[in-house]
C-alpha cells in the first residue's frame, strides 16, 4: 500500500507537471533577460520565474578539494580548450534546473501555472554551442558528442522540459554592447561587438525566420512573442508596461 501511493504521488505530480506552461526568455548577451525576468515576477507574483544558473558556471566545486573554478573565465580566456566543456555544464545545470518540481505556491495557483525560465536548453544548443563550432572552438567530433546527448536528454525528458512559448527580447548588437560594457561582468571584458552580432543573427535565424538548422519538430510549432527592447525599459514605467501587457 505504501509503494501504490508513493507511485500515485508520483503520478499525480507528473500530472501536474502536464499542467504547467513553460515559457522562456532569450535574446542577446546583456539584452536585458534578467531585468525582464524581475519585472515579470512582480507584474505575475502567481507565476515563477527562475533566473539563470549563472554563478554556477562561475563557481565550479572540485568535488575533493576546497576550491572552485570559474568556468566563465575559463571559456573567454580560451574558448577552444573550454567551450565544449562550458557548454556541457551550462545545458546540465540548465536542463536540472527546468526539471526541478514545481514549488506548492505554483501548483496551488487557480489559474494555470506558468514557469517562466531565462534561456533553454534549445539557446544552449542552437545559440552557443553552434556558434562555437562555427567558430572552430569546438570541434566536430565534440560537436557531434554534444549533439548526440543533447538531442537524446530532450527526447528523454520531453513533456517536462517543453515549452508553450518564447518570449525573445530583442535589441541591436550595439545596444547589447553598450549595456554589457555598463555592467561591467569582469568575465566579458573580451566580448567585441562581432561577437554579439554573431549572437544575433543565429536569435534571428531561430526565433523569426525559422531557420531549417533547429531539428526538434515540436520547437517549430511554439509561439514567439518578439519584443523590441531597444528602448531603456528597466527604469522606466511607461515602456515597462508596454512590454508587460
Ligand atoms: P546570458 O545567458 O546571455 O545572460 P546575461 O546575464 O548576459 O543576460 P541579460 O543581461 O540579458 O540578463 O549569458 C551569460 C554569460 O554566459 C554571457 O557571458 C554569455 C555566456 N554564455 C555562453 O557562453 N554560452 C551559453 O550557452 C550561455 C547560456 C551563456
Amino acid at each position: 500500500i505504501g509503494r501504490f501511493f508513493s507511485s500515485a504521488a508520483v503520478y499525480s505530480s507528473m500530472q501536474q507537471n502536464l499542467r504547467i506552461k513553460r515559457v522562456s526568455i532569450e535574446g542577446n548577451i546583456a539584452v536585458g533577460k534578467s531585468t525582464f525576468a524581475r519585472l515579470l515576477q512582480n507584474a505575475r507574483p502567481d507565476w515563477e520565474v527562475t533566473s539563470e544558473p549563472i554563478s554556477k558556471w562561475q563557481n565550479v566545486h572540485h568535488m575533493s578539494q576546497q576550491s572552485s573554478s570559474n568556468l566563465l573565465q575559463m571559456m573567454y580566456q580560451d574558448p577552444k580548450r573550454w567551450s565544449y566543456t562550458f557548454q556541457t555544464f551550462s545545458c546540465m545545470s540548465r536542463l536540472r534546473t527546468h526539471l526541478e518540481p514545481p514549488s506548492a505556491r505554483l501548483l496551488q495557483s487557480r489559474g494555470t501555472p506558468v514557469q517562466v525560465y531565462e534561456r533553454s536548453v534549445y539557446s544552449d544548443r542552437y545559440i552557443f554551442a553552434l556558434n562555437m563550432f562555427e567558430l572552430r572552438c569546438i570541434n566536430s567530433t565534440e560537436w557531434a558528442v554534444y549533439q548526440d546527448w543533447h538531442s537524446f536528454l530532450v527526447e528523454q525528458f520531453g513533456h517536462q522540459i517543453q515549452l508553450e512559448g518564447i518570449i525573445y527580447l530583442r535589441a541591436s548588437p550595439q545596444t547589447c554592447m553598450e549595456r554589457l560594457g555598463r555592467r561591467g561582468r569582469t568575465e566579458e571584458q573580451g566580448v567585441r561587438l562581432d561577437y554579439l552580432e554573431k549572437l544575433h543573427t543565429r536569435h534571428e535565424n531561430w526565433l523569426v525566420n525559422k531557420s531549417t538548422e533547429v531539428h526538434f519538430e515540436h520547437l517549430e510549432k511554439v509561439p514567439v512573442l518578439v519584443l523590441d527592447v531597444g528602448v531603456e525599459f528597466e527604469k522606466d514605467p511607461s515602456v515597462q508596461a508596454k512590454l508587460l501587457t
